[in-house]
């Protein structure tokens, strides 16, 4: 059995919709944002120094690192549905998406996301990281054209890891504009799994402020 430290509003909602798409037993603690910061609280800082969401305890090592976290608990300990076998032909593809999301995706999205809340950026970096921002969704709208998933035809733990970064890219009306990215987001938060992890964690995004 795993143990799953999640933080409210957070990354750690993904690893709630692995396990629970997954049929991975988990046992979990959660933790909420202090309402200034909206950083986590010192007891998740027990569990692993960095105090970061997700953590997970799992065979004896204190893990971080949604990407890592997805692509170990796949293929150790659940039947490998939601991950892609390593002599399949879209290996390859698969773990480009699975990194994706915190790779290329996760500095731009995540800075133009929280900015707001923390006085915005400066004009130049702020248009600069947007550019990236608008390049990526529109590289994942090609990318998802008469696709309902991101690799080999079938949910993965790519598509929950790259779910997280959607989220606030729908609530900012980004994919308004990108009809491929807008139906597969939509069709993820349709889907039990992601109903379930939002029912348990609560909602994934932080509300807006006032
Ligand atoms: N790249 C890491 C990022 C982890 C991360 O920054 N998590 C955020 C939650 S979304 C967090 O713990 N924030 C609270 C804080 O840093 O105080 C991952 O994917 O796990």
């Amino acid at each position: 059995m795993i143990k799953l430290h999640h933080l409210q509003y957070s990354r750690s909602s993904r690893i709630i919709w692995l396990c629970e798409e997954g049929g991975i037993p988990y046992e979990m603690v959660s933790y909420d944002r202090d309402p200034v910061t909206r950083r986590s609280p010192p007891e998740l800082g027990e569990a692993h120094r960095l105090a970061k969401a997700p953590t997970v305890e799992v065979d004896g090592h204190v893990m971080v690192e949604s990407s890592a976290i997805i692509e170990y608990l796949v293929e150790k300990h659940s039947d490998g549905a939601l991950g892609v076998a390593p002599d399949h032909p879209e290996r390859a593809k698969y773990l480009e998406w699975l990194h994706f999301a915190e790779g290329t995706m996760g500095m731009s999205f995540i800075l133009t996301g929280i900015a707001p809340m923390l006085g915005g950026l400066p004009e130049l970096l702020g248009g600069f990281l947007q550019a990236e921002v608008d390049k990526i969704l529109d590289h994942l709208e090609i990318e998802l054209e008469g696709k309902d998933f991101l690799v080999a035809d079938k949910f993965t733990g790519a598509d929950i890891n790259l779910h997280y970064m959607l989220e606030g890219r729908s609530a900012l009306g980004e994919l308004e504009s990108r009809p491929n990215c807008k139906r597969y987001f939509e069709a993820l938060v349709a889907r039990p799994g992601y109903q379930k992890t939002v029912e348990l964690g609560g909602p994934v995004l932080l509300p807006k402020p006032g």
